[in-house]
């Protein structure tokens, strides 16, 4: 059966089209394209909208992310707003080395805060196109996603009841730790990468020191600067995995980051507030097949990349157009074709992107490996990027998401 509907507010609350767990960048956006095809779905977050509206995490987007959100009508004010870089330094050896990724591919890296991101899909879901959503949702529980009328039981914020919805479609983009992730059918298979090292992830109130992603590879360990606004600055600091928050105090951090993005000719780094301190274990996953009856997985709940090239969200927004049109397909045209083909279509991105963020691993984490091979082989690579024109577009493409076929 499917829902269309234009006025969210009549539509049955026990039913739907499309159940949508998780409103992040994945699950918000396949509501929009849903909507915007008059398909009734439900979105089902666990936090408030105060909360998702300003939970900080990515602020790359690429460009064909962006143009994939400006053909369904979502990216207005990131045209507007996100700053554009076309280039990337590498700092070793006491030297800079820019890499020019838009001279080499006419490209460029787009910057918008993921909450801002967050933000626009949410109002244009919830706002514009009038799509349902429960926020503070509890105890969600997946049902009968093997038959033709999948269902999703959860606590309703609001009154403390236990509610069930039934649907054609479950669509589970509750990111890494959420419940599809943690029930996963026993038909698809998790493959995972650790890479045994830690990352300080640090927003800093202070302006960016440098108009790019910055590249720190050191012998004490890898650092990364990322502009995230004119006021806020990301940073990365490479530690122990186990390490705390509390271990890197501001009198730590600060000349660690100053010791590792030394480099001559660099500015001096404009310093400030630390206004967020996390330590993430860096790790890769992917679930393969990315469905199993009538759930789809899209996002970090089907494959989670370390933060070390940037491309989590962007793979999150692939995974949704892809899933997105495709339950349109289905639900609107009887067409089967781009469910059928889903998980196929984004594993062969997913798994390019894996190796992109594992070089790239290679590239920053060598140096600090205490392994004076490794180290070597990732001082080489990182040169030819600058002596070989063929490694150069080779290593653009893949940090840009351009291959002409995935
Ligand atoms: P999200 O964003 O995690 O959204 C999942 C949503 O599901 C909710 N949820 C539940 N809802 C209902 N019931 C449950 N049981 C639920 N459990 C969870 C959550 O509250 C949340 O709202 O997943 P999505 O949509 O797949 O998006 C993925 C991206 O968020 C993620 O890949 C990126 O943030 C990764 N990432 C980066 N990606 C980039 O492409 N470029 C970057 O520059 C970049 N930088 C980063 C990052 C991730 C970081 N952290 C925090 C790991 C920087 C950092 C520090």
């Amino acid at each position: 059966m499917v829902n269309v509907d234009n006025a969210a507010g009549s539509a049955d609350p026990t039913q739907t089209s499309v159940i949508i767990i998780g409103a992040g960048p994945a699950g918000l956006t396949i509501g929009n394209v849903l909507r915007a095809a008059g398909i009734d779905c439900l979105v089902l977050e666990a936090e408030s909208r105060d909360f998702i509206e300003r939970r900080p995490r990515a602020g790359v987007i690429e460009e064909p992310v962006v143009r994939g959100l400006e053909r369904r009508g979502l990216a207005a004010n990131l045209l507007s707003r996100a700053q554009r870089q076309d280039a990337c330094e590498f700092r070793f050896d006491g030297g800079r080395h820019r890499f020019d990724f838009g001279a080499l591919t006419g490209r460029q890296h787009w910057v918008y805060p993921q909450q801002h991101l967050v933000t626009d899909l949410l109002r244009e879901y919830a706002d514009v196109r009038r799509g349902r959503i429960s926020f503070g949702v509890r105890d969600v529980v997946l049902h009968d996603l093997a038959t033709e009328r999948p269902g999703v039981s959860f606590t309703d914020a609001a009154s403390g009841q236990r509610r069930m919805i039934t649907g054609d479609f479950v669509a589970g983009c509750d990111g890494a730790r959420g419940v599809t992730r943690a029930g996963l059918p026993e038909d698809l298979r998790v493959s995972s990468l650790d890479y045994g090292i830690g990352w300080l992830a640090i927003l800093a109130e202070a302006p960016p020191s440098n108009d790019c992603a910055t590249f720190g590879l050191h012998p004490n360990g890898f650092a990364g600067h990322m502009s995230r606004s004119p006021e806020v600055t990301r940073y990365y600091l490479e530690c122990l995995p186990g390490d705390q928050p509390d271990d890197w105090p501001a009198e730590r951090v600060w000349p660690e980051l100053r010791e590792r993005l030394a480099a001559t000719g660099a500015e001096p780094l404009s310093e400030g507030r630390l206004i967020e301190k996390r330590v993430l274990e860096l790790h890769n996953s992917v679930v393969e097949p990315m469905a199993s009856g009538r759930l789809f997985l899209a996002g970090d709940a089907a494959h989670l990349t370390a933060p070390i090239a940037a491309k989590g969200m962007n793979l999150a927004l692939h995974d949704a157009f892809l899933l997105g049109d495709a339950l349109v397909g289905f639900l609107a045209r009887a067409d089967r074709g781009g469910l059928n083909g889903y998980s196929e279509a984004c594993l062969r991105r997913v798994w390019d992107y894996q190796d992109c963020s594992r070089s790239l691993s290679e590239i920053f984490h060598g140096p600090s490996s205490g392994d004076p091979f490794l180290a070597g082989a990732a001082t080489a690579r990182l040169r030819r990027l600058f002596t070989s024109p063929t490694a150069a577009a080779a290593f653009a493409e893949q940090f840009l998401g351009l291959a002409a076929q995935y």
